[in-house]
């Protein structure tokens, strides 16, 4: 029996398929020269913009029943493919309904500051300054998130563009977490920890300095080997760095259309002590007791203690290192959720 299973990081809800591009960087294409095609998250978010709420839905809810049949009992889920006021809402509210429609606990992340729009092109300080105006404000308002994230990187924002949204989350009382150093090391890592984030995600450029400062804030490492893999990147995170400094560290999927379509915590524990030479231990962990943590639940769950929240997962194996070595073998015998 292990608590059950926590996915901190997820684009669960989109629309449209990339399997295309797929293909042409089995060809040779690079990410970035599919993105500066019109492919990448620009295709996605075409694509979700066009769709219904019921087949937003219904495709989030097909991913979300992998990863529940795998004994996740808390997810966390991201917007970022709206990237205009009007669908960025929808794919919030969408993502609190995830919550209604299973027995799974839902954490929202308001991912607004994903890429910068087509509306916006050549103009990303006008972009912040429409989620810092116009939309935080009202997604505090109205209760409808529970963190706000950024994708820091060549591609998506500036360290200074995110500082000033961070900056007005941190007014609004959001919490914030950030896709850091994932391509290139922009120091993510401190830009989170100066605004003691709750996490700072992907981290392979991360250096020592940006890990003393994730120590310092209390920011937990999600690591992403789910990317790593389906990206084909060789710089792995540093994991020696972020053990011998006592930083958590917590695994996810990063389930997305374009660089993780990917809805098996399971895979991704095996990925993390294959690629990224995690313990077993630290795998279970890094889907449990430190997931939660980097979502600011550990008060209710991601451990099995008195007092918090009844979620478990209950396996049939004959030891927990096989929940992390075998490929494709789902040995989960039952799933429980606050007592049910
Ligand atoms: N980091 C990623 O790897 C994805 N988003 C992000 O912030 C890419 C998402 C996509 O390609 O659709
Ligand atoms: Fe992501």
């Amino acid at each position: 029996m292990t608590p059950g299973l926590i996915d901190c990081h997820t684009h669960l809800i989109f629309a449209g398929d990339r399997s295309r591009e797929f293909e042409l960087r089995l060809e040779g294409a690079s990410y970035e020269e599919i993105a500066r095609a019109g492919g990448g998250i620009a295709a996605t978010v075409a694509a979700t913009r066009d769709a219904g709420a019921d087949e937003l839905l219904g495709g989030a809810l097909a991913r979300l029943d992998r990863l529940i049949a795998e004994g996740v009992t808390t997810v966390e889920v991201k917007s970022g493919y709206g990237l205009n006021a009007e669908v960025e809402l929808r794919l919030l509210a969408l993502a609190r309904r995830l919550g209604r429609c299973r027995e799974i606990d839902v954490l929202v992340t308001f991912l607004g500051a994903h890429a910068v729009p087509p509306e916006f092109a050549g103009d990303p300080e006008g972009y912040i300054d429409l989620l810092r105006r116009d939309l935080l404000p009202q997604i505090a308002a109205g209760g409808l998130v529970d963190a706000v994230d950024g994708f820091c990187e060549g591609i998506g924002f500036s360290p200074g563009q995110i500082r000033r949204l961070f900056g007005t989350a941190r007014a609004l009382k959001l919490p914030v977490k950030l896709h850091a150093d994932q391509l290139s090391n922009l120091h993510g890592a401190e830009l989170a920890a100066e605004f003691s984030a709750l996490s700072a995600d992907h981290l392979e450029h991360t250096d020592e300095a940006g890990v003393r400062s994730m120590r310092r804030s209390g920011t937990v490492a999600v690591l992403l080997p789910g990317a790593f893999y389906c990206m084909r990147e060789t710089r792995c995170p540093p994991v020696e760095s972020l053990r011998e400094h006592g930083v958590p560290m917590a695994v996810a999927t990063d389930c997305n259309p374009g660089t993780s379509p990917v809805t098996s915590l399971l895979f991704v524990m095996n990925a993390a002590a294959l690629q990224f030479g995690l313990t077993v231990g630290e795998c279970l962990a890094g889907t449990t007791r430190e997931a939660a943590r980097a979502l600011g639940r550990l008060g209710e769950t991601g451990t099995i203690e008195p007092g918090k929240w009844c979620d478990l997962a209950i396996w049939d194996v004959e030891r927990p290192a096989e929940l992390v070595q075998r490929i494709g073998f789902n040995p989960l015998f039952a799933r429980i959720r606050r007592g049910r």
